[in-house]
């Protein structure tokens, strides 16, 4: 019956959703034990925080509508490449190459896309290192490969994406001009943040004598 065949795929959808919390844990975990491993080498620690985020249900379904595809398990697990998320903040930029290299030579990570919005940032301002990356999960009895989106960026990026996040999902159609104004804003803020991010470090640099 149609009740059956609903119960049936709930079940299948949250079995899905466990194993992409299953990856986050995975990828998670792989960036703290770089960031102790990385450590050791000097003082400080490359990561400030690891922020971790499933898709919701109602994001899901509207990025599916949103795109035209069906809505099927294997149209969501072969065309959302970003249900499973890892935010990496760390301080300074050079940090976050180093984490990223690192991470794409272990050799269970494949990495599907990578998008530099670091050296190439979005016309609005906005800078962070994107990483689509698959990984394998062990269940029970089988190796199932996960994708899990990394998003790498400093807390002075990560500052400025959150303040710009606010303005995104806030668009006032009547108050285009104020909208301009503010998007403006935001785009001299984003270089002038740059500025101190690589200022910060060239003189973390000269501090540790590098
Ligand atoms: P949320 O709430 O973070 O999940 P797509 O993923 O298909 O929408 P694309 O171009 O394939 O788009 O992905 P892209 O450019 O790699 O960026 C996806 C995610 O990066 C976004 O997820 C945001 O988290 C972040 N991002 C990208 N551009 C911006 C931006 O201009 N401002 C801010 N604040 N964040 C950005 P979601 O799903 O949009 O949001």
């Amino acid at each position: 019956t149609d009740l059956v065949g609903f119960a049936s795929m709930a079940e299948s959808f949250q079995r899905l959703m466990t194993y992409y919390r299953c990856a986050i844990m995975e990828v998670e975990t792989k960036f703290r034990v770089l960031d102790v491993q990385l450590s050791l080498n000097s003082e400080n620690n490359p990561i400030e925080t690891i922020k971790t985020r499933l898709k919701r249900p109602e994001s899901i379904a509207a990025k599916i509508q949103r795109r035209g595809l069906p809505f099927t398990l294997e149209a969501i697990e072969n065309n959302l490449f970003d249900i499973a998320g890892v935010r990496v903040i760390c301080s300074f930029p050079e940090d976050i190459y180093r984490l990223a290299d690192s991470l794409l030579r272990q050799d269970d990570v494949t990495l599907i896309e990578r998008k530099d919005y670091i050296q190439n940032p979005k016309p609005n301002g906005y800078r962070s290192l994107h990483l689509i990356i698959e990984i394998p999960i062990f269940l029970q009895n089988e190796k199932r490969m996960m994708k899990v989106e990394v998003q790498l960026r400093t807390i002075a990026m990560d500052f400025w994406a959150s303040l710009e996040h606010k303005l995104r999902y806030k668009k006032d159609i009547r108050n285009v001009e104020h909208y301009d104004q503010i998007s403006q804003k935001l785009k001299a803020c984003a270089e002038m943040s740059a500025t101190l991010d690589s200022q910060m470090e060239a003189i973390r640099n000269q501090i540790e004598g590098i």
